[in-house]
C-alpha cells in the first residue's frame, strides 16, 4: 500500500472494529458482523457488454470465507450478521441468477451466525420474496443498543415515528450506500482503494462502509469518479470525514485523515 505520513492504526480499545471490507461489533454480549452493498446480480446487468466474467458471487463467497477464517482464529462466534442494504442489484425484477445466487449467499452466511438481519436498500424493492423463502424479515433500519444501522438513502426520522425509537438513544450511526473509495498516489503510482469513512453527522459518530461488491471499487471521493448515489450526508460534510483503508495482508486499518486534506 502507498505510504502516507498520516497513517495510524485505529482505536484498539473500540468495540467497533474494521475487518476487511466489513465491520465487527465486538460487544461482551453480542458479536455482530456488518456487510454492505453486495449487489448480487450486478454482473448479470453488465455481462452483455462482455467485459465481466461471471465470477462475482464466487468472489463474494471467497471474501466472506476470509473474514470467517479470521474470526475463527480469534475464537469469535457471531451472534448476528447484518446486511446493510443492496444485497442484490436489480431494482425492478428478480433474474434467475439473482434468485439462485442471493439464496446461495444467504444460506452460506446463515451457517455462520445465529441471526441474519437484512436492511432494505434502494435496490431492495423486491428482496422480500427471496428473504421470505428463508423466513428472514427485511427491515428499514435496525437498532442495537446505541447503534443505529441503516442503508443511508433515506433519513431515519420518519421511520422513527412509527417505531417507538428515540434519537437521543442513538450515539453511533452505521451507513452504507455511497460505496466510498479514495485514490492514493505517490511519485510512482496511483491506486484506488475501497475506504471506510468515519466522522460526525447530527452529532453522532458515523461510519460509512465500503461496498462488499468485488467488481466495482466504488465512488472516488478524491477524483469524483465512479457512480455517485444520493446519500443523506451531503458531500461537503463528507469532506470532513476521515478515510480509513483496511489492509487485509497486515490485518490493520489505516486512517489517512480528512478527505479534504487528501484532495
Ligand atoms: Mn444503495
Amino acid at each position: 500500500m502507498i505510504n502516507q505520513t498520516t497513517q495510524t492504526t485505529l482505536f484498539p480499545q473500540s468495540r467497533i472494529k474494521f475487518l476487511d471490507n466489513a465491520l465487527l461489533i465486538n460487544d461482551i454480549e453480542n458479536k455482530i458482523l456488518v456487510l454492505a452493498d453486495l449487489h448480487i446480480g450486478y454482473e448479470e446487468s453488465v455481462v452483455e457488454t462482455g467485459i465481466f466474467p461471471r465470477i462475482q458471487t464466487h468472489e463474494i463467497i471467497t471474501n466472506l470465507s476470509k473474514i470467517f477464517d479470521k474470526l475463527n482464529k480469534q475464537n469469535i462466534k457471531l451472534d448476528k450478521i447484518i446486511i446493510l442494504g443492496d444485497l442484490k442489484h436489480e431494482h425492478g425484477k428478480i433474474s434467475p441468477a439473482e434468485w439462485r445466487e442471493t439464496l446461495y449467499v444467504l444460506d452460506f452466511i446463515s451457517k455462520k451466525a445465529k441471526e441474519i438481519i437484512l436492511i432494505k436498500g434502494n435496490h431492495d424493492n423486491i428482496l422480500g420474496p427471496i428473504a421470505n423463502k428463508r423466513n428472514i424479515q427485511v427491515k428499514s433500519l435496525y437498532q442495537y443498543n446505541d447503534i443505529l444501522f441503516m442503508h443511508g438513502d433515506k433519513e431515519y426520522k420518519t421511520a422513527f415515528k412509527h417505531k417507538n425509537k428515540k434519537d437521543k438513544d442513538i450515539k453511533i450511526l452505521i451507513l452504507a450506500h455511497l460505496h466510498p473509495a479514495i485514490t492514493l498516489s505517490d511519485e510512482y503510482k496511483k491506486e484506488k482503494y475501497k475506504s471506510f469513512l468515519l466522522g460526525k453527522y447530527k452529532r453522532k459518530q458515523t461510519y460509512i462502509l465500503p461496498s462488499f461488491n468485488p467488481i466495482s471499487i466504488g465512488y472516488d471521493l478524491i477524483t469524483g469518479k465512479g457512480k455517485k448515489e444520493f446519500l443523506i450526508i451531503p458531500e461537503n460534510k463528507l469532506k470532513s470525514f476521515d478515510a480509513i483503508i483496511y489492509n487485509p495482508e497486515e490485518d490493520k486499518a489505516y486512517n489517512f485523515g480528512k478527505i479534504k486534506k487528501l484532495m
